[in-house]
């Protein structure tokens, strides 16, 4: 059976973990916390979370797991058939991940952990961040899905990148990224109803306290 190691605050855990329970497919979660410790770095090259476990080995980088599950397991679809609409939804992820997940992710330190960004960092990520946003308000559809009438990896890994780099620009920056694009808020509010995102964010939430505390501590 499939095994996904990681732990239930991780966006990027919980975009694979999304995957599989909208896929239906069977899998145990093995909780374990990025580290540069040897036997993690054993399955997971870099130290990160998440790592598929299959029966011929260990995948990371979420994008190349979620792809893998595509290409081997069957369940609902979350790339299109069509070739060209297959590159599109990759485009978009692509897009999602690069100029909006990464740029917030940069100043995570200081937003979620009480740590400190240097202001060129923050001032640097800011730019990327609204120049990202910029870009899928123009490339997204959000009809109602990011791609289009199907839900796909995009919406994944918009899903689990907006709301963090919402936070960002609301603590960092004074900005609301999603005022002014109803489409995402709608998006949004579509995906909170449906039962394996609420999994998902129950896990997080029952995670969340105990994570951003060792997180804290980890810092002093
Ligand atoms: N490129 C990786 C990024 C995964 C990632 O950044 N995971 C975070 C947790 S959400 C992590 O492991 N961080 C620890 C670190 O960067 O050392 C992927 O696509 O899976």
């Amino acid at each position: 059976m499939l095994k996904l190691h990681g732990f239930a605050v991780s966006n990027y855990f919980n975009m694979v973990k999304l995957a599989l329970l909208e896929k239906g497919l069977d899998f145990e979660v093995r909780v374990v916390h990025p580290s540069q410790d040897p036997e993690f770095l054993a399955i997971s090259p870099r130290g990160k979370v998440p790592s598929l476990e299959t029966e011929y080995g260990f995948i990371s980088e979420t994008n190349v797991i979620l792809e893998y599950l595509e290409e081997t397991h069957g369940g609902k679809r979350l790339l299109p058939e069509d070739a060209f609409e297959r590159a599109n939804v990759r485009a978009l992820t692509k897009e999602i991940e690069l100029y909006i997940e990464l740029p917030a992710r940069s100043c995570y330190a200081e937003v979620f952990f009480g740590g400190k960004v240097d202001q060129a960092i923050k001032d640097k990520a800011k730019a990327d961040l609204l120049a990202g946003v910029s870009a899928l308000k123009r490339h997204g559809k959000f009809a109602p899905y990011v791609a289009g009438s199907e839900m796909s990896i995009a919406d994944l890994m918009f899903l689990y990148s907006i709301d963090l780099a919402s936070v960002v620009a609301r603590k960092l920056f004074d900005t609301d990224l999603l005022a002014d694009w109803p489409q995402a808020q709608a998006l949004l509010k579509k995906l909170s109803e449906n039962a394996n995102v609420q999994k998902v964010e129950a896990d997080k939430n029952a995670e969340m306290a105990a994570f951003i505390a060792a997180a804290r501590a980890g810092k002093k």
